[in-house]
């Protein structure tokens, strides 16, 4: 078998060098030429397009997990089969509303992942070709397109017992308890960085009360637990080239949790006038007309399915998800940049600075962004 680098010299990148050969004769694939593409944006997996272009077999989605962050894998595959299996089976019948299910691709020997000598743990998919995914939203049409998946995809996860998922990553997105872990970060920063945060450390205290409450409501058994995605980042649903909504992807984080989490992380991303990292707060700010969008969208779908107590806590949702996202970010920088990829010293900050940017310029907007949410319309 030829090698990697000689086949495609220009797609070769550091990340890509640990690529296990193996991995072909394990999942029975061709063993001629093949190239390996980076793809995505995440911030946690490894992601890539392999393709095979002097044989017949279709192009992978080939990931490689980040298993620091998923353990065990047998749970965090096992999680995704229940879902894989759930959804292709709603999606197959008269009620799947156009919207696609993702395959796991098997090994020789049925495993739903294979195991590297190095210890690292790879997976794969048939490639979608057709499908688009987007860090920054075009327009509201295209946030009511992706939101309406969303929505679909909270549907179909609501006919399965929340409980039936075990938690991957306990207390995810558990506010309380993620602000004890700030704090204690706070009190032994890496390299004094605690120094250079005052403000954003000043801000995660001072709206640390009112976005706690979604946990203590959630505690009261006001706001329902559901069957949740928990990483609706715009990015994470695929649009197909009519522009309408067809795929919800990145599943590992589909646990127990509430509305809020996918409504907010929606908003945070789909609504955003920036990207997450863009370091001049000037640019950063929420847009009404995507937020809008997202929210006719989602509640198309959903509006029924949700207690008035959930609705009247979605034009907040979003940020407390900011909130929340931005001050992982910062605990993170406080530890020196252990979870997530960054690609400068102070990327976590910049991140930090922007979520809570646009958390406050979501409050600010509260009785705007409700306006949209708590009356009925009447929706296509
Ligand atoms: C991570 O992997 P990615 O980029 O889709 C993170 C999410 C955050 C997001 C912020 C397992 O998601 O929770 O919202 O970054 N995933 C995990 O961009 O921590
Ligand atoms: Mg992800």
């Amino acid at each position: 078998m030829r090698s990697l680098r000689e086949i495609v010299p220009s797609l070769m990148s550091v990340s890509q060098e640990g690529f296990p050969t193996h991995l072909l004769t394990a999942y029975a694939l061709p063993t001629s030429a093949y190239t390996l593409e980076s793809v995505g944006s995440g911030h946690i997996h490894d992601s890539f397009r392999l393709s095979f272009p002097e044989a017949e077999q279709a192009p992978l989605f080939v990931q490689r997990i980040n298993h620091r962050i998923f353990s065990p894998l047998p749970l965090l595959m096992g999680n995704l089969e229940k879902v894989l299996a759930h959804l292709s089976a709603r999606m197959a019948s008269q009620q799947g509303h156009g919207q696609l299910g993702l395959q796991l691709v098997y090994t020789r020997d049925r495993a739903a992942f294979f195991e590297d000598d190095e210890g690292n743990a790879w997976r794969l998919f048939p490639f979608l070709e057709g499908l688009s995914s987007f860090d920054l939203v075009l327009s509201g049409e295209q946030a009511f397109q992706g939101a309406r998946s969303f929505g679909y995809f909270l549907a179909f996860l609501s006919e399965l017992p929340p409980a039936s998922i075990p938690e991957i990553i306990p207390a995810f997105h558990h506010v309380p308890s993620r602000l004890t872990l700030f704090e204690d970060q706070v009190s032994r920063p890496f390299e004094g960085r605690d120094q250079t945060c005052p403000a954003e450390i000043a801000f995660v205290r001072l709206h640390a009360d009112r976005m706690c409450q979604f946990q203590h409501l959630q505690d009261q058994g006001v706001l329902p637990t559901r069957l949740t995605h928990n990483d609706t980042k715009f990015n994470n649903v695929l649009l197909d080239k009519k522009g309408i909504g067809r795929c919800v992807v990145d599943l590992d984080t589909v646990m127990p949790g509430l509305v809020h989490a996918d409504f907010g992380d929606g908003i945070r991303t789909a609504a955003s006038t920036a990207r997450e990292d863009e370091a001049d707060l000037a640019l950063v700010g929420l847009d009404r007309e995507k937020f809008q969008g997202f929210a006719e969208g989602y509640l198309s779908v959903v509006r029924d399915l949700l207690n008035p107590a959930e609705l009247s806590l979605l034009g907040l949702s979003g940020a407390m998800m900011a909130y929340l996202i931005g001050l992982r970010f910062l605990t993170d920088y406080l530890g020196g940049d252990a979870y997530y990829k960054t690609t400068y010293p102070e990327h976590n900050l910049d991140r930090a600075r922007n979520q809570f940017r646009l958390s406050q310029d979501i409050l600010d907007q509260q009785d705007e962004l409700n306006a949209y949410i708590l009356p009925r319309k009447f929706y296509s």
